[in-house]
């Protein structure tokens, strides 16, 4: 079944997203080509120089279509290049199973549970506020839910929602600047923590994000210091570029540890399965070369007891969520799956099959990934340039975001 077409298609909603339409005769597949911030660069990727290439090839050949794009580029991995692979590699997946009539999953290796189990994004202004805000959520049926808030000198720092259920930190013009200051954070996190287990009791799941905040060992500190609240996993504790950090944090808590949200490949996050130094891979299908380079992922971490726990931002489309969707539908080291909802002019566009009940996801038994794309709600919404923020020091330094 020869690739005949494949088109890159951009479009903002609200927000920016790059798909990849691949076409055969028969079939077509969707990829997410989304980078949040650096949309362009994977569209021209794949325009200008993967697109020529795979017109004309068989489009069964997943494996082999892959590695000839990794290896045969030379220059490998970075999140523009893996975008891009991913992109190419969720729309073969979502084709074949598409040509053969099964669902994406089966082709994965089956059903391996009835349903994913998702958790929700919860936020306030305050932690009183926040804490409300998962109490919300816990009626509406969610079994975990992550728990991010504001506080005195921090108004505005990361995971807090700018009025509405739809979180999105991307905006036109040049980047928004946030402060940050490791002080008032650690100082406030934990009266926070222990106000939602007053109020909320020891069984719902909480999660939390430190985004890249803090030191190895300020984050060691944080995990000891959030023991007592039996966080189901405190999120990328530390910058985690050199996975060796890790080493700090792990030996001085049992708290859970996940990671890998900016990750694109394997060897991100070798060290860290193989040492056994978090709980939880973060990687997104999307930005991680796809379905075929995250089941190999998903195997290795299989192997060390760590569980897969896809990126699901709202800043990927439904095309994403739904290949994480199969991927958790099928693999057996299945974690947890991030949810934030799409804004309704996203879902029109996408017309996603996936549905939510009591803090589950259902992936529907549409051949392929079960979601479509419909080009003139898509033609509505141009392309608007947009960047995340950056975060600075009261002094002025710049931080990780
Ligand atoms: O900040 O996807 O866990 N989720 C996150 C996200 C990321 C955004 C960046 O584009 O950390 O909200
Ligand atoms: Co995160």
């Amino acid at each position: 079944m020869k690739i005949t077409d494949g088109n890159v298609l951009l479009t903002s909603p609200g927000r920016n997203f790059v798909t990849l339409r691949l076409q055969t005769d028969d079939a077509w597949g969707l990829g997410d080509a989304t980078l949040n911030g650096r949309e362009l660069a994977v569209a021209s990727y794949l325009e200008n120089h993967v697109l020529p290439l795979l017109v004309g090839r068989d489009a069964f050949q997943i494996d082999d279509i892959w590695h000839e794009l990794y290896k045969g580029a030379y220059w490998r991995r970075g999140p523009v290049t893996m975008t891009a692979l991913g992109a190419v590699d969720v729309a073969l997946w979502d084709l074949k199973a598409k040509a053969l009539g099964v669902p994406v999953y089966e082709l994965l290796g089956g059903r391996a549970r009835e349903r994913v189990r998702v958790y929700g994004h919860a936020s306030g202004a305050t932690p009183e506020a926040a804490v409300e805000s998962v109490a919300r959520f816990v009626e509406m049926g969610y079994t975990a839910v992550r728990l991010q808030c504001g506080f005195e000198g921090l108004p505005d720092t990361y995971g807090v929602g700018r009025g509405d259920l739809y979180y999105e930190p991307a905006s036109p013009g040049r980047p928004r600047v946030e402060t940050w200051d490791t002080t008032e954070y650690l100082t406030q996190i934990e009266p926070l923590f222990a106000l939602a287990r007053r109020e909320l009791g020891p069984k719902i799941e909480l999660l939390h994000d430190v985004h890249h905040r803090l030191t190895p060992n300020e984050a060691a500190r944080l995990g000891r210091l959030l023991e007592p609240y039996r966080l189901f996993w405190l999120e990328d504790a530390t910058p985690a570029e050199l996975q060796e950090g890790f080493r700090r944090i792990r030996s001085q808590t049992t708290t859970p540890l996940a990671v890998g949200e900016v990750f694109n490949s394997v060897y991100d996050v070798h060290t860290l399965i193989t040492e056994q130094l978090i709980d939880y891979v973060r990687m997104a299908v999307a930005h991680s070369g796809g379905l075929t380079h995250m089941v190999r992922v998903a195997h290795l971490a299989e192997l060390f007891q760590v569980r897969m726990a896809c990126h699901g931002p709202t800043d990927l489309s439904p095309v994403n969520l739904a290949a994480s969707l199969h991927f958790g539908t099928a693999i057996h080291n299945f974690g947890i799956q991030e949810y934030m909802r799409h804004s309704p002019e996203t879902d029109e566009i996408f017309t996603p099959t996936y549905e939510l009940q009591d803090g589950h996801m259902y992936v529907s038994d549409d051949a392929g990934l079960g979601v479509s794309y419909d080009d003139q709600s898509a033609e509505q919404y141009e392309y608007t340039p947009a960047y995340l923020p950056v975060a600075r020091l009261g002094d002025g330094t710049v931080h990780s975001w």
